[in-house]
């Protein structure tokens, strides 16, 4: 079902002036209330009224994670602080705080797209939603309850953990749609095998997963499993959380809500605007967000667009599975994290020397592991074990409060991560998707 076809199966020209009349006012704003703006704008010497196309769009600045950075907490707000009704942060908070703040609308237009994403997968006011996305500064517990009401489906708020209580819900009150991350939905799959659960044979038959990348392996081990249809859905807190693009029910590539976030593709290196069918960096423009509306974001994912129509009667562009991003940021467990962050916290525990190596695994519980082999200060190596202990055990409690994961640190010798001439290798992603 498409749960708003006066948008999604839209006539493409009345789309296109849809989004230009949407951009003209998105540009006025901007120049008029985000001082940020205004002065990017006046450096490349463009102004509102030079915009009279759609394509003008590419004259425009762009705005990237360090922007966001820079103006946290606030800078990038274009309404009074007394319009917003909610705040929400990306999940490695510390080193790249990302803020999405939300006046009503906002909220009204987020569950709309989210709708829309449930739709795709089938979804009607007749289902159950077991909403296994994190409540909370993640954007992905809210962002499907609003949809599911919205939608007028039966939403369960569960949260992610506590899978034992996941299974004995989803047998009680015959959850039908199932959305948390692709790597959480298959751990609950193994957890119920082992408790002797049969997922088959339960009403649950559709899941929306994303947040994480995916692969079609996972997406045929997850439908196997469960004996359902798996969708991807895609979103990212700076433009919304999700509901920024998701599959349909013909599972051939992501539908993007285009009428509210203009998408482009870019080649990150030069910045210059890519046709269709080219991989290259993907870009959102806000078209109708009034708490924090960016103009072409920089979203380092990386993928590339198809507009031949789509059997499902939706005209909106279509975005391929993404392929991977332009930076180093890992997804781990569903938060971001930057290596960055961990070397920055490094470097405030006195005892260790600022070589590390992150080795990630998703081992047979589907759930991703990471360790952190640190080096160890020469005169602290030689201490006793219970020095070493305490350190050890020091590195994993910082990190816990500054990233939000949980890693196992090992302590290693001086001069025992292997030195680099040139860029150094941080990171070992032993993960198979
Ligand atoms: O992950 C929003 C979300 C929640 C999306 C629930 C889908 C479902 P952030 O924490 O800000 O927001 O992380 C955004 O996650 O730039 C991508 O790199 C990655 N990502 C999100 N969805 C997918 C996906 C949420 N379907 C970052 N496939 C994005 C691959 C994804 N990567």
């Amino acid at each position: 079902m498409i749960f708003n076809p006066e948008y999604e199966a839209m006539d493409g020209e009345a789309r296109k002036k849809l989004q230009f009349a949407r951009l003209k006012n998105l540009v006025e704003k901007l120049y008029a209330d985000v001082p940020f703006y205004r002065q990017r704008m006046d450096e490349m010497k463009i102004k509102p009224r030079d915009i009279h196309g759609l394509e003008d769009i590419a004259r425009l600045p762009f705005t990237t994670k360090d922007d966001l950075r820079e103006t946290y907490p606030y800078g990038l707000l274009a309404c009074p602080r007394s319009h917003l009704e909610e705040i929400h942060m990306s999940s490695g908070t510390t080193g790249v705080p990302v803020v999405d703040a939300y006046t009503k609308k906002d909220i009204e237009i987020w569950g709309e797209a989210m709708a829309r994403t449930l739709a795709g997968a089938g979804g009607s006011r007749d289902d159950t939603v077991q909403n296994c996305y994190g409540y909370g500064l993640f954007t992905g517990g809210l962002g499907v309850h609003y949809g599911a009401k919205t939608l007028g489906a039966n939403v369960i708020p569960m949260s992610s953990g506590n899978t034992q209580r996941q299974l004995m819900v989803m047998q009680s009150f015959g959850s039908t749609i199932l959305t948390c991350t692709p790597s959480y939905a298959l751990y609950i799959a193994e957890e119920a095998e082992e408790a002797g659960i049969d997922l088959k044979s339960l009403p649950l038959n559709k899941g929306c997963f994303g947040a994480e990348p995916w692969s079609e392996n996972m997406r045929r081990e997850i439908e196997e499993r469960y004996n359902m249809h798996a969708y991807d859905i895609y979103g990212l807190t700076e433009i919304i959380g999700p509901g920024v693009a998701f599959e349909c029910e013909a599972q051939d590539g992501l539908h993007i809500n285009e009428d509210l976030f203009y998408p482009e593709i870019i080649d990150p290196a030069s910045g210059r605007v890519l046709p269709d069918g080219e991989k290259g960096e993907l870009v959102f423009t806000t078209l109708t967000k009034e708490g924090t509306p960016l103009l072409r974001y920089r979203t380092r994912d990386v993928t590339f667009f198809r507009r031949e129509p789509c059997s499902c009667g939706r005209t909106t562009v279509r975005m391929n599975r993404l392929f991977g991003r332009t930076d180093d940021m890992l997804i781990i467990r569903g938060v971001n994290v930057f290596p960055s962050q961990i070397e920055q916290a490094l470097i405030e525990i006195e005892g260790t020397d600022p070589h590390y190596l992150i080795v990630v695994n998703r081992g047979a519980t589907h759930l991703d592991e990471v360790e952190l082999q640190v080096e160890v200060k020469k005169e602290f190596f030689s201490d006793e074990t219970k020095g070493l202990e305490g350190l050890r055990t020091k590195i994993e409690n910082v990190m816990k409060s500054k990233l939000m994961i949980g890693v196992k640190v090992k302590l290693v010798e001086p001069k025992t991560i292997e030195r680099s001439m040139g860029k150094s290798k941080r990171v070992i992603d032993n993960r198979t998707i």
